[in-house]
């Protein structure tokens, strides 16, 4: 009775927040930010420039203009060229209580303290009325400056513009599901993390990252990261007289800009991972095919799921489970009747026994009741943000009403983890293989921050009310020997304020947190609606209001710092729904609640395109066939052929939606086979590609422009991408269509399908007749492909299997390629081989280094290599005209490099 309540609760609270879905409008009147006219600007002194850089103050030039706060008198400017591509440029006020990004959140990178004379940009100021150029010196391309539009600087206002050139290519600034070049009049991104039902157009989404990306063609690509957390709109438009800008309007935090030089695409996507970090490296089995659905009713049904894959002969490498495994709810429970303990027990070690993951969803909220194990650990080690009164901060969440994790406190890690090692013991909890972070924004079922009572809106829910901890008195004396529950509450509001005095830049005590003068867009309502209130403070002093877009990040690093010590030798696997700049070097991502709908399926591609080369987050992909609403036999089938050349591969669906696993319908198991099947025989060269993104930041996924730079047909294209470098993806996107049209730059081509060469002519072409399990794939001329001959129902079976190598020589005949072989999962690699692949003039050579031997079983030959785009036959190997291939056979053990002539 009781679990069935929950359940309708679960689906009318989805549906009940559903918002409606705006166009994109490709130009709206954004509300006016402030005028400028009005406001003085600053006056540079002091400037005093070094070989590496410059510092100025910077004073108010004249009467406060105050537009939505007090301006800030006196400021201070430091400029570096960190190393030859990064130009910092720092504007802070010289009190040091406006908020700045703490070191924990993100690591600053080092300031090499390169010579101006030697970097790529220069940085030119104005003294009178302050301002600055950043420029490109190898072509004195402007690429940032903020002259004629007068800095704000106030305790709940940030303002600062650059002039932009006619028409640019601006990308970047997720999380959004806008079109993925930005429209360039009255658009604007608001950084304001959000549960986000359906992702809407045109708003703010579950996670913040404020870089973006410029493309100038043959002028050069530079990015451009604004480390500041608090919210802000960021808006590109054009002024009056039509002049073009990018406005950046924060309700906090500083100015504090990483100018990455490139100059090409790629290069500033290596230049932004050095600043926020390069992505970890994730297990290969993370490269399978994920099955979920919110609503597996038990443990049976779960397993049904699995088995019912196996009979399908559709290979499913990790099985999820919502929040409906856990008791009524709760984080760190196991329902004792649908999920009891020994049944999830048997679930996990069959899957492992068949070489399958399992990985089970955590919620941040814990159910803020006495007897609740995890409320009462933690609330023994303080570990929950505090109101004034130091009693826990309520919201509610799926459970009920939930106390919130602090996530910077210095207890927190502990306890978490402290959960985590004794609900998922390998031996007495369950044995789980990854976690997966939700409503972390975070997300609040409470609409009001400031009036709703939280206790009694989840009694409204239908979830009755329990005995509840009392506050806690503090006495401020401490009680040595005893522990910590003994000891005087550190998070009353005295101590908090001892706290924030003591620190610098933790952001003003005294503001307005709820209604500031100068707001943020926020779908979900008011400023703080929604989540936890904005005046509440974190353990070292800051507050919600400038920490909030990091609740998703913190948590998504804490967990991951949990699953290391439980399984200290092998890659965490955390996946998040919320994020920040820099999540990706823990975590992981996927882009939320989407609908099942052809829109959805299109907007995966574009959000896919900026979050694996713009937000260094490379293991991302959408619920394939989509999560609210039920999904099509149609839509499903072409959705499993798209998910299968995106990064994570998931089917999920919502709780009220019919099944959706690919063995539902015949031509979607048919699409999911082929899908499944030239996924995995590709596994080994994305999984390379993975592997030099987390070391060079080189995108697994390359949007076209990064690889034709100066063809300006590719600028905006957002419905194709490359699948590594050499894979181009054309998808049909139109619903219910049997035809795609694609671009198809000046280069040579090859179907992969077919293997026919095809020279492209920067046009479009068209296919039509396609099937449900047809995708137009090309490999780009001057490839080289390292396949596995064979699929498999595991990717550990896969790792048996003999590799292929695929030769696509381009227009001057030459091809290049790489592979990346280790053990798969674990963190410390003693032996892996780096193999460079090449052909020129003939010649086919393999070379680098060879140190990974294969685990027992594991094959690390290579069986042959086939040649295509050939018109007669070599000295070696089989011609095949039908082709035009030449095939080599082997085998060759990748244990030492091989070369042949054709
Ligand atoms: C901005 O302020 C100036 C000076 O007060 C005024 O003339 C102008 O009309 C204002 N512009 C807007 C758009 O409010
Ligand atoms: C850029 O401008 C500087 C100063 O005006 C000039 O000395 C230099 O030659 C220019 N460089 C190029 C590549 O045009
Ligand atoms: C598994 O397959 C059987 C036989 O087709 C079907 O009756 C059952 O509903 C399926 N179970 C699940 C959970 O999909
Ligand atoms: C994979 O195939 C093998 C051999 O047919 C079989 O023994 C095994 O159970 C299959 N595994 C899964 C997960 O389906
Ligand atoms: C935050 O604001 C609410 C509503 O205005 C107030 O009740 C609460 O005491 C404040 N909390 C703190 C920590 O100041
Ligand atoms: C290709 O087709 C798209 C969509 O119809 C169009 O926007 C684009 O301009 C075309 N590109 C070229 C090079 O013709
Ligand atoms: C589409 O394919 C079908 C089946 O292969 C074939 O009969 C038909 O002629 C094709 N139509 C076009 C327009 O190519
Ligand atoms: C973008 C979109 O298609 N949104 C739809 C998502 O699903 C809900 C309900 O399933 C629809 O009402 C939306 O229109």
């Amino acid at each position: 009775m009781l679990v069935k309540s929950f359940i309708a609760l679960a689906a009318c609270t989805r549906f009940a927040r559903a918002v409606p879905y705006p166009h994109d409008s490709t130009s709206r009147v954004l509300p006016r930010a402030a005028n400028s006219t009005t406001c003085p600007g600053y006056t540079a002194t002091n400037v005093d420039v070094t070989d590496s850089g410059l510092t100025a103050d910077l004073t108010l030039a004249g009467t406060a203009c105050n537009a939505y706060s007090e301006d800030l008198q006196e400021l201070k400017l430091v400029v570096e060229h960190q190393t030859d591509d990064r130009l910092h440029v720092k504007i802070f006020d010289a009190g040091l209580n406006m908020f700045q990004v703490q070191e924990d959140v993100l690591p600053r990178p080092a300031n090499g303290k390169a010579a101006s004379s030697g970097a790529a940009v220069r940085f030119d100021i104005t003294a009178q009325p302050f301002g600055f150029k950043v420029i490109r010196n190898s072509n004195n391309e402007t690429i940032f400056d903020t002259t004629g539009t007068p800095l704000i600087f106030e305790k709940q206002y940030v303002r600062l513009r650059t002039n932009l050139p006619k028409d640019p290519n601006i990308y970047g600034l997720g999380e959004h599901s806008d079109s993925f070049r930005f429209h360039t009049k009255g658009y604007r991104r608001s950084l304001l993390n959000a549960e986000s039902i359906n992702i809407p157009n045109n708003a703010n989404l579950y996670g913040s990252h404020p870089v973006y990306f410029d493309h100038r063609g043959d002028k050069g690509t530079h990015g451009v990261f604004m480390l500041n957390s608090s919210p802000m709109n960021i808006d590109i438009d054009q002024n009056d007289a039509g002049s073009q800008y990018l406005e950046y309007n924060a309700i906090g935090g500083i100015v504090d800009l990483y100018f990455l030089a490139g100059p090409g695409p790629a290069d500033v996507s290596k230049q932004y991972a050095d600043v926020v970090g390069y992505s970890a490296m994730y297990p290969y089995w993370a490269l399978g095919f994920h099955q979920c659905k919110y609503g597996y009713w038990d443990v049976n049904m779960v397993a049904e799921v699995v088995a019912n894959y196996s009979t399908a002969g559709i290979p499913l490498e990790v099985m999820w489970t919502d929040i409906d495994y856990m008791d009524a709810r709760q984080d760190f429970t196991l329902d004792p009747e649908r999920f009891p303990l020994t049944k999830m027990q048997e679930l996990v070690s069959t899957l492992h026994s068949r070489d399958q993951r399992y990985v089970l969803i955590l919620d941040p909220g814990v159910h803020a009741f006495e007897e609740v194990a995890a409320y009462k650990s933690g609330h023994d080690l303080d570990v929950f943000l505090k109101a004034a009164d130091g009693t826990d901060i309520l919201g509610v969440q799926w459970a009920g009403a939930v106390a919130w994790p602090d996530w910077f406190h210095p207890n927190t890690q502990k306890w978490w983890t402290d959960e985590v090692l004794s609900f998922f013991d390998a031996d007495s909890g369950v044995n789980i293989d990854g976690i997966w972070v939700d409503m972390n924004e975070a997300s609040s079922f409470c609409h009001d921050t400031q009036t709703c009572n939280s206790r009694q809106k989840a009694i409204d829910d239908g979830i009755p009310p329990k005995p509840a901890f009392a506050p806690r008195p503090n006495t401020g004396r401490p009680i040595p020997g005893f522990p910590s529950s003994f000891q005087p509450d550190s998070s009353t509001k005295r101590d908090l304020e001892a706290r924030q005095a003591m620190g610098q830049m933790k952001g003003f005590a005294d503001r307005e947190w709820f209604n500031p003068a100068y707001t943020v867009s926020n779908h979900v309502g008011g400023l703080s609606d929604q989540t936890i209130p904005f005046n509440t403070s974190n353990y070292d002093g800051t507050r919600q209001y400038d920490t909030h877009n990091l609740h998703g990040h913190m948590m998504a690093l804490t967990t991951q710092k949990s699953m290391s010590a439980r399984r200290p030798d092998v890659r965490p696997f955390v996946l998040t729904r919320s994020t920040w700049a820099g999540t990706g070097r823990k975590a992981t991502h996927w882009f939320g609640d989407n609908a099942s709908d052809w829109e959805h399926y299109r907007t995966s591609i574009r959000q896919m395109l900026s979050f694996v080369s713009m937000h260094q987050m490379p293991l991302v992909g959408s619920d394939v066939c989509g999560f609210n609403g039920n999904t099509n036999e149609n839509l499903c089938a072409r959705w499993a052929m798209l998910g299968a050349f995106q990064p994570f591969y998931r089917n999920h669906a919502e709780l009220s939606t019919i099944q959706q696993e690919f063995y539902q319908w015949a031509s979607v198991a048919v699409a999911a086979k082929k899908a499944i099947d030239t996924r995995y025989k590709l596994l080994d060269y994305i999984y390379t590609a993975l592997y030099y993104q987390t070391t060079t930041g080189a995108p697994i996924i390359n949007p076209l422009f990064f690889l034709y730079p100066e063809d300006a047909n590719t600028f905006g294209i957002q419905e194709q991408w490359f699948y590594g470098d050499a894979l181009l993806i054309s998808p049909v996107t139109t619903d219910f269509s049997d035809t795609v049209t694609y671009y198809l730059p000046n280069d040579v081509f090859y179907n992969y399908w077919t293997l026919e060469k095809v020279q492209g002519a920067g046009t479009n072409v068209t296919e039509t007749n396609l099937t449900t399990s047809d995708i137009p794939v090309h490999i780009r001329g001057g490839s080289i492909l390292p396949m596995r001959m064979n699929s498999a129902n595991t990717t550990k079976a896969l790792r048996q299997e003999d590799f292929s190598i695929l030769v696509a020589p381009g227009t001057d005949g030459s091809a290049r390629g790489r592979l990346y072989l280790d053990e798969g999962e674990k963190i410390q690699q003693s032996d892996v081989s780096e193999v460079e692949f090449s052909f020129q003039n003939g010649k086919f050579t393999a070379s680098g280094s060879f140190a990974y031997k294969g685990a027992v079983g594991e094959s690390i030959t290579v069986a042959k290599v086939l040649v295509i785009g050939q018109d007669k036959a070599g000295a070696t190997g089989t011609f095949d005209a039908a082709t035009g291939s030449v095939e080599v056979q082997g085998p060759w053990k990748l244990d030492g490099g091989f070369e042949f002539q054709l």
